[in-house]
């Protein structure tokens, strides 16, 4: 029988895990290959024009990057048992959810893969190595990884992991384990017993690196069992099985994540939002550089300086777009939400400059 569709990646791969996990839960006709040194060169560079995992293949040829374009794009063909809820709030707190394990949880995430790499480096180097090299000894891959992961290692001054910042980063984190670890011991997943966008957002992060990495998953595993639980369950899903919560609820337990999220990284991608505003402003027509400069952001009380990731806009967006079409009686419920949960002023942003990403880039323009 032939495969409907190949995911290239990798098991130590943030994006990978995110869009396995959906692919598991659709209960697709599917493989996963190793993005190997060979499949960079002949499928990943020609299709996509950068070096960027994971990649979808169908089998009739077509490439999509980007989970989010991923989930979207299987979606459509395979919408039993969607991932996006039908409430405007369980909607809304979705999006946000996944915008959240996208783009801010990265941060504990490289963290505790590379500031603690002196006692998981054999295991994190031999992984990278394994991906591009699996036919190699481990030794051959540990020291092929030692090449391959440098861009990597080499980015998390710019992610804003500093030795200023490290102690907030660990403290905000290890809040949110025992936060989401609270939730899981009510609920399946985050909003019911189907997962959600949101779940698929937040085990990019929780899997490959803090779920799976030997220093963080010891630490999710005794502070966080319930999250480790969760991890196991959305690795090994019963395909199209489960509800969201009925009356479009949204449990208690996710208030405070929510607030963070509000606190911390609305400011951030608000932020982002007026940098790519100003650039295009500039350059009328052009492609956003997917790093636009530095820029000030704050987790667990600290102030540090990240990168000003012109992408976030775009995963916002999604967000922005849900909550700006609502109305009537779907408009009063998810502003009572925003409003205990501190992002009503974020999401009344008028953009100058709405942005969409194009076939063959990875860079953004103007929609
Ligand atoms: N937003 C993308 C990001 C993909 C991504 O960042 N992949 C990482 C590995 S997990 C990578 O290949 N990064 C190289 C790069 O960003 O150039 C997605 O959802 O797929």
């Amino acid at each position: 029988m032939s495969i409907d569709y190949t995911l290239y990646g990798g098991e130590l791969s943030y994006f990978t895990g995110k869009a396995r996990a959906y692919m598991r839960y659709k209960g697709l006709n599917w493989q996963e290959q190793s993005a190997t040194r060979e499949v960079y060169k002949t499928i990943i560079l020609p299709h996509i024009g950068s070096p960027i995992v994971p990649v979808l293949e169908t089998v009739d040829g077509d490439y999509v990057q980007d989970t989010t374009d991923i989930i979207d794009f299987l979606e459509q063909r395979h919408p039993t048992a969607s991932i996006y809820p039908g409430g405007p709030r369980q909607k809304l707190v979705a999006l946000l959810l996944e915008l959240y394990g996208d783009e801010w949880l990265v941060m504990p995430a490289m963290h505790y893969r590379w500031s603690v790499l002196d006692q998981q480096r054999d295991f994190v180097l031999g992984e990278f190595g394994a991906m591009s090299a699996p036919d190699e000894s481990r030794e051959n891959q540990i020291s092929i990884g030692e090449k391959t992961s440098r861009p990597f290692r080499g980015s998390i001054g710019a992610l804003g992991i500093t030795d200023e910042t490290i102690p907030s980063i660990e403290r905000a984190y290890a809040e949110f384990l025992m936060q989401l670890n609270t939730h899981f011991t009510h609920y399946e997943f985050l909003l019911g017993s189907r997962p959600s966008i949101g779940d698929f957002g937040l085990i990019g992060p929780l899997y490959a690196h803090l779920g799976r990495d030997p220093v963080p998953k010891a630490m999710m595993q005794e502070q966080a069992p319930e999250v480790y639980s969760w991890v196991e369950r959305m690795n090994s899903p019963q395909p199209l099985s489960g509800e969201f919560l009925a009356g479009d609820e949204v449990p208690v337990t996710l208030l405070p994540i929510l607030e963070t999220l509000c606190r911390e990284q609305l400011p951030d991608v608000l932020n982002v939002i007026e940098k790519n505003a100003a650039w295009l402003t500039d350059n009328p027509g052009g492609s956003i550089p997917r790093y636009l400069g530095m820029h000030s952001f704050t987790t667990g009380g600290v102030t540090g300086q990240r990168v000003i990731h012109s992408y976030s806009q775009w995963m916002f967006q999604r967000a922005l777009d849900h909550y700006q079409s609502l109305s009537g009686a779907d408009k009063v419920g998810v502003d009572e939400l925003l409003h205990t949960i501190g992002g009503y002023e974020s999401m009344q942003v008028k953009l100058r400059h709405p942005v969409q990403r194009k076939k063959g880039q990875l860079e953004l323009v103007a929609k």
